[in-house]
């Protein structure tokens, strides 16, 4: 399974490129699988710098399946992420 990094609601510089950097760490340095994602636009800033050095917005989602493996960067707080991102695993 890919493991989606993302950050907070409302992407700034931090959530932003964090989550790129951390999905290419897990990917490129520890073997894994892993892609950044977006929890909305990146903000003027986040999408400047996405432009000027040449990343590819990451792919936006507004929720998670139960079950999806997940790294969180640059938030703590639960009202931050997506809606489903505590619902129970199914056994
Ligand atoms: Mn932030």
């Amino acid at each position: 399974m890919t493991t989606l990094v993302f950050g907070h609601k409302s992407p700034d510089t931090d959530a932003t490129l964090s989550a790129i950097i951390w999905a290419w760490y897990l990917t490129n340095r520890r073997g894994g699988d892993a892609e950044p994602r977006l929890l909305g636009e990146p903000n003027t800033e986040a999408a400047f710098l996405l432009q000027h050095w040449g990343f590819a917005k990451p792919q936006i989602i507004a929720d998670v399946e139960a079950g999806q493996n997940v790294v969180i960067v640059d938030t703590n707080n639960p009202a931050e992420l997506p809606p489903s991102i505590n619902d129970p695993v199914a056994l």
